[in-house]
């Protein structure tokens, strides 16, 4: 079973209630924490901070930051995040290696990156009208930028006629190469970078946040394709100087959860995304994994339960999936 014991997809209610309730149960080894910048509707964005004797923010330990809902639809990569942090607390005291590499660094989940398009997809479920799938597959964040009429630019995401296709893509709004090829200029287009690099706060409070602290490892989780991709997400820019130990920890990674270890380009050309600002910028090792090769978020048994124990054939069956992958990545 997974470390939280829960069967079913959370809400964005339950992602807080459960941060807070971990962070009550284990004060000195869970530290909650509160990004920067609110998201465009004014939700928190929230994760928790896990090592022994939280609080010491300046303990200089090394930061493995998972993060998880960029895009709104993608469901399996708040919960894989989530349940990485109950792993760990769980393991915490009685488990060796859980123990030893929980005292050894700071893990930080931030399983909900996009508050406002989470809730947006994922409240339409338990709605079931007639704009509820349009709203369930919603991948962007809220944003009015550039919609072209004020009707468009007006009201909450979710009241609004342009919900699903109105928001910034915050997998295109990062600093690093925006501008370039793999992403829109059209405020109705998937992959609409925004007016500007850092034009979204959801994407400012994550750059912020890393800017602030020692952040090594860092993997953004998304569904889905089954892989596991790194650095660079242009073929132009070439192969960075740590494209050999990249490679090798992705590989690492890609025998835990059975996944396909490759240059993000060769998915396909990119700018503007997470990794691609961050390794860039702090040097730290970025990933991103694309969970599953069925749907955005398909039954919770097929795409949480299965990816991250390790139980579909593809996800490292008898390998450990995603737990194992980041633990890997935490042994690196
Ligand atoms: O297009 C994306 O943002 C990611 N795929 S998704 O289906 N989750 O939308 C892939 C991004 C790959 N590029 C980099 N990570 N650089
Ligand atoms: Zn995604």
């Amino acid at each position: 079973d997974l470390p939280s014991g829960r069967t079913a997809y959370r809400r964005l209610a339950d992602y807080d209630y459960e941060m807070k309730d971990l962070a009550r149960r284990h004060p000195d080894l869970v530290k909650p924490v509160t990004l920067s910048q609110r998201s465009l509707e004014g939700r928190d964005i929230d994760g928790i901070e896990i090592t022994p004797n939280a609080a010491n923010t300046a303990d200089g330990k090394p930061i493995f930051l998972n993060l998880g809902v960029h895009h709104a639809r993608e469901w399996p990569s708040g919960e894989s995040a989530m349940e990485w942090a109950h792993d760990l607390v769980n393991g915490f005291g009685r488990d060796q290696r859980t123990t030893r590499l929980v005292s050894a660094t700071r893990n930080i989940v931030v399983p909900i990156v996009n508050p406002d398009g989470f809730s947006v997809s994922r409240e339409a479920t338990e709605r079931g009208d007639a704009a509820a799938l349009d709203y369930e597959y919603k991948r962007k964040n809220c944003s009015p930028a550039d919609a072209p009429t004020p009707d468009l630019r007006s009201g909450l995401c979710p009241l609004n006629p342009a919900g699903a296709a109105r928001g910034t893509d915050l997998n295109r709004n990062y600093g690093g190469f925006w501008g370039g090829p793999g992403a829109s200029t059209s405020w109705n287009s998937q992959t609409y970078r925004g007016p500007a690099p850092f034009s979204e706060p959801e994407v400012r409070a994550v750059r912020e946040f890393i800017a602030g602290r020692q952040v090594t490892n860092l993997i953004t989780n998304h569904t889905y394709s089954n892989l596991v991709l790194r650095p660079p997400g242009v073929l132009a820019t070439g192969d960075p100087i740590d494209e050999p130990l990249m490679y090798r920890l992705g590989e690492e990674m890609a025998d835990k959860n059975g996944y396909d270890n490759i240059r993000s380009w060769q998915l396909y050309d990119t700018t503007g995304t997470t990794e691609d600002w961050s390794y860039w910028v702090t040097g730290g090792l970025g990933y991103t994994f694309e969970i599953g090769n069925v749907e955005f978020h398909p039954p919770f048994e097929v795409g949480v339960v299965a990816e991250y124990l390790g139980r579909a054939p593809a996800a490292g069956a008898g390998k450990g999936g995603n737990r194992e992958a980041y633990f890997a990545m935490l042994e690196s």
